[in-house]
């Protein structure tokens, strides 16, 4: 048949590029490091960076890449903080000509896809993130039932309903484990502070908490020594990222593990871009391989860690 598919605009190659990255938030350690790769990348790879900072709104982040478009980039890097709302942004800049790499976060690929849309996404596997996860807690539980809380990321973003899938679906294979609450800290360390609060006082027995990032579980050690429990003895904390707290948190005995899940974008942003230009078939998927800290490896890591 004849339907004529859509195709991401071509980069031209030349020897400076004006480069916008349009951050999402600013509010944690792992934000900042990401934007921080972007601006170091900047000078070696020849790039004029506009960046933004659309402050938690997704609506603010779509304002920031028509601005920019309006600013006439060549090529944008866009994370974007929710998977559905960040869709008109994605197909504004393909509209402008402008091709764009979807950064740390996807979007809904029901209605906006690599190769068609945008070029391609680069960013970890969330799914195998929380399976990773899940696997650490069912070889490391020594209980005989594990009653789990878990702080969910932002609603309706591709890692918050990745990482629960992933983890929910392998933990749940095993009979020993039970989810007793999901909800929501928007990835931010107060809000799973505040959450965790909350929910230890309806479900005082549970002896598990997953969080799908560092920063939510720190919180949650916050809470959980607030309320004279011991984390790390009566429970075990586990989650995702990699930041420079977690794998103290580690070191200390209060976490168990943190699943990697890399902020710095810029170099990958511009190796890819460049093959792009030249001309190179990119996958839909430029998949970042995570690694695992624990107890056994936190302090060889913690020196290079955000
Ligand atoms: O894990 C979290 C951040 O999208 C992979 O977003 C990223 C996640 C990261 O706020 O800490």
């Amino acid at each position: 048949t004849m339907s004529a598919m859509a195709e991401p605009p071509p980069l031209e190659q030349k020897e400076r590029y004006k480069v916008g990255f349009s951050q999402m938030e600013s509010n944690n350690p792992w934000r900042i490091a990401e934007t921080k790769s972007f601006h170091d990348t900047a000078e070696s790879c020849n790039w004029d960076l506009i960046a933004t900072d659309a402050a938690g709104s997704a609506a603010k982040q779509v304002a920031d890449v028509d601005s920019m478009i309006a600013q006439g980039i060549d090529v944008l890097f866009l994370p974007p903080r929710e998977e559905k709302p960040l869709i008109p942004a994605v197909m504004k800049a393909q509209a402008a000509g402008i091709p764009t790499f979807l950064v740390d976060r996807s979007v809904d690929p029901n209605v906006a896809k690599a190769g068609e849309h945008y070029v391609s996404f680069l960013g970890s596997d969330f799914v195998d993130q929380g399976k990773r996860v899940a696997e650490w807690v069912i070889e490391n539980f020594e209980g005989d039932k594990g009653i789990i809380v878990e702080l969910e990321g932002t609603t309706g973003s591709s890692p918050a309903n990745d990482r629960k899938s992933g983890f929910d679906d392998r933990i749940l294979q095993d009979d020993r484990f039970e989810i007793v609450a999901s909800q929501t800290g928007d990835f931010a360390r107060d809000l799973g502070r505040q959450v965790m609060e909350t929910l230890l006082q309806a479900h005082p027995d549970v002896n598990i908490v997953y969080a799908h990032n560092d920063e939510m579980a720190i919180g949650a050690i916050q809470a959980l020594e607030l309320a004279g429990r011991k984390p790390g003895e009566d429970v075990m904390v586990v989650s995702i990222d990699g930041t420079r707290d977690a794998l103290q948190a580690i070191i200390d005995g209060k976490m168990g593990v943190t699943v990697e899940s890399s902020p710095f974008f810029g170099p990958l942003a511009c190796e890819v871009m460049k093959k792009y230009a030249a001309g190179e078939e990119i996958p839909p998927w430029v998949k970042v391989e995570d690694r695992i800290f624990t107890a056994e490896n936190a302090a060889d890591h913690i020196d290079e860690a955000y």
